[in-house]
């Protein structure tokens, strides 16, 4: 047999290996060579059973999502599971690695499971805006009952073998060292008995459930399709047989793999991964090796960059001017973890491993010997400057220095130092232990092996990194600053902080511009002169209205932090109005999207263009991961082409923006950003 698909037997059972790398998606070449070996293993007298199992690092991760919305090769996967599972021999699924999506519902369809201890069986298809369409959905409740089936298909988290057995998911959990062993002396157990088969077993209804569900995570799922409809299926395997069920998911399997969520979501699985090539660096360059973090400043960023370093079992030496503020920023980090393990998930003894490899130190001189330096220190050029001229004389040759600056142009904090070739920008996000983005910031002279280092090690860290060019503000915050301008602008015209972030709201963002400015803080980056007022923001400061922490900011807001419209806020907002003579209007909310989320789109494009992002996706990861863009909207770049550019275009033009010429010429051919 030719293809990633073969077989080889053990005496009366045929073990049939799949290998097709990298995570043994279900192509049409794999799904062809199981149901040929399959149809042989069923017709072969002398074989008694079969055993599916895949070779590299993972059993079938699930359906080639290349593939999708192209005309389907035969066999189509639900045929496959279902043949898989029709057959009259026992049929052992042997799971290593991760059995996600329709890798999942070959296993289930199987008559058996067994699997080694660090496997783990998930249907992430709603991360992709899908349901799974390969009998999933009805064959999970069947087997480990509504709830777990719930979580596993409308969350989309993968379980762990041993729940999964627990769960009656699989039968039996094999040794890490020989699956195949154990999964052919399983098999010689069950040959000559009855065949369990998932599809034929009833799902107990549980209305509590669903709609305990339904409420725990509303939230989590405001605004996506793929949950409720995965909800729904899951629902209908407790009302309906088997094959009315497989059907019902079937559509909707369609309906959504058709949709505008779904490819947004696809969109973004592929821009996530691709966002890690770096162009013009070899793939195979030979990174330098971090064994040890220095981060300088102990703050809330400083410490946050450290526990990443923490979490990974990389050691970290942070430098702080006073013992007061080490000592805080050390005990910070020790709350946060305390605060995790509470929450269980953590053990105590993962915490305690967590802080021995932390050491804090006032003494600069201990970087000396770390692979990496992080600066993490006030926002300012001269002092980052200072900061890096003092690393400069300290640091080992060849070690990494970073500056976790949101908007200094690094090229200018690299000249200072003698080595511009190992200094780039790690931009993170706040809370910096939380956030999944990380922008890493090539300056002029950034060498190729220290910019693919940092993009493996932000792997390592389990964040998702971008390269970013200089510019002031680099991708993500470059691209704020016009919203900002533009929100502001509306107010003076008419619109109310309230309705602009209800707008923003209703588009998918976890919050509106007014919203992020009272959690950040109003107060960032104020001159501090509550007699100098030039601005709303300057009023607002200067009446302390800081925002959340100090329950005033553009809201008022209660004990419990719950905001209300602020009247004090709409006089100031007022007085403006008049100061500026800016000419009213009923503002819309069709207008409020045209002045804030059109101009986002136009500064990515001229960012494209100045080639401070690599690709038009890397955008999109930036705002899905850095700033909650709705993933249902695939990113601003994503959405722009959905929206179509030439209505982009002429909404910009219509509000007098200046359109850059790359968004103009796309729009002109009817091109688009994404693919
Ligand atoms: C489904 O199954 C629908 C069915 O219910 C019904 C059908 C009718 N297809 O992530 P990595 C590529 S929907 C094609 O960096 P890791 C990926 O692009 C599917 N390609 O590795 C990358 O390519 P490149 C449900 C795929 O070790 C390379 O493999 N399943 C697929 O960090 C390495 O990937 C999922 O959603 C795929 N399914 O993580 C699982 N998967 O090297 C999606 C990966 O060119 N996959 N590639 O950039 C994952 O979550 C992770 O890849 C996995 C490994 C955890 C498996």
């Amino acid at each position: 047999m030719t293809g990633p698909i073969t077989t080889h037997r053990h005496g009366s059972i045929l073990v049939i290996v799949s290998d097709n790398p990298p995570v043994n998606a279900l192509s049409a070449a794999v799904r062809q060579g199981i149901e040929s070996a399959v149809k042989e293993g069923v017709v072969d007298d002398t074989v008694h059973a079969m055993v599916i199992r895949c070779d590299g690092r993972t059993f079938f991760a699930g359906a080639d999502i290349t593939e999708f919305g192209k005309p389907m090769a035969e066999p189509a996967l639900p045929m496959l599971v279902d043949m898989i599972e029709a057959a009259d021999k026992p049929i052992i699924a042997a799971i290593h690695g991760t059995a996600l999506g329709g890798g999942c519902e070959v296993a289930l369809a199987c008559h058996y499971r067994i699997a080694v201890p660090s496997a783990k069986l998930g249907f992430p298809e709603v991360r992709l805006g899908l349901v799974p369409g390969a009998g999933g959905t009805q064959r999970a409740p069947r087997l480990a009952g509504v709830s777990l089936a719930l979580e596993m298909t409308a969350k989309g988290d993968p379980i762990p073998a041993r729940r999964a057995l627990d769960a009656g998911l699989i039968d039996q959990i094999a040794d890490e060292e020989s699956l195949e062993a154990d999964a052919i002396s399983f098999a010689q157990k069950v040959i000559g008995k009855p065949l369990p088969r998932a599809s034929q077993k009833t799902a107990a209804a549980d209305p509590a459930a669903v709609e305990a569900f339904r409420k725990a995570n509303a939230r989590r799922f405001r605004g996506f399709e793929a949950p409720e409809a995965n909800i729904a299926c899951v629902v209908k395997a407790t009302e309906v047989p088997y094959e009315e069920g497989v059907q019902f998911e079937r559509q909707q399997f369609m309906k959504l793999v058709m949709g505008v969520q779904s490819a947004a979501q696809r969109h973004i699985f592929f821009a996530e991964r691709k966002a890690s090539k770096i162009d013009g660096v070899p793939e195979d360059i030979t990174l330098r090796p971090i064994n040890k973090v220095g981060v300088i400043g102990a703050g809330t960023m400083g410490g946050g960059i450290s526990m990443n370093f923490l979490s990974s079992g990389i050691p970290v030496t942070i430098v702080e001017m006073a013992q007061e503020a080490l000592d805080r920023g050390a005990g910070i980090i020790r709350k946060n973890y305390e605060a995790t393990a509470a929450k269980g998930r953590l053990t105590p003894d993962q915490v305690e491993k967590a802080m021995s490899l932390l050491t804090p130190t006032l003494d600069f001189n201990a970087l000396a010997d770390c692979d990496l330096v992080i600066e993490a220190v006030y926002e300012n050029m001269d002092v980052k400057k200072e900061v890096f001229t003092r690393l400069d004389g300290i640091v080992k040759p060849g070690a990494i220095l970073a500056s976790n600056t949101s908007y200094l142009d690094i090229n200018e904090i690299a000249a200072v130092t003698k080595r511009p070739q190992d200094v780039l920008g790690m931009h993170f996000f706040s809370p910096a232990n939380v956030m999944k983005l990380l922008e890493v910031v090539r300056g002029d002279k950034t060498a190729g092996d220290v910019l693919a280092t940092v993009m493996a090690l932000a792997k390592k860290i389990r964040k998702v990194a971008v390269v970013a060019g200089v510019c002031y503000g680099f991708i993500g915050n470059r691209m704020l600053m016009p919203r900002q301008v533009e929100a502001m602008k509306l107010l003076m015209e008419g619109a109310t902080p309230e309705q602009i972030d209800r707008v923003h709201v209703e588009f998918g963002m976890p919050m509106g511009p007014f919203q992020m400015s009272d959690l950040a803080g109003v107060d960032i980056g104020w001159h501090r002169d509550p007699t100098r007022i030039e601005n709303i923001r300057d009023a607002l400061a200067a009446e302390k209205r800081w925002g959340q922490k100090t329950k005033a900011g553009w809201y008022d807001y209660d004990d419990k932090r719950n905001p209300s419209p602020s009247p004090r806020v709409a006089e100031i907002i007022d007085e403006f109005r008049k100061r500026t003579g800016a000419a009213q209007h009923a503002v819309t909310d069709q207008e409020i999207v045209e002045r804030t989320l059109y101009p986002m789109v136009n500064e990515g494009a001229k960012i494209l263009a100045e080639g401070k992002a690599q690709r038009a996706s890397d955008i999109d990861v930036v705002w899905i991961y850095g700033y909650g863009w709705p993933a249902y909207r695939g990113g601003p770049m994503f959405w722009a082409d959905t929206e179509g550019l030439k209505k982009i275009v002429a909404g910009l033009e219509k509000h007098g923006f200046d359109v850059g010429p790359l968004l103009k010429e796309k729009a002109e051919k009817g091109e688009r950003f994404t693919s």
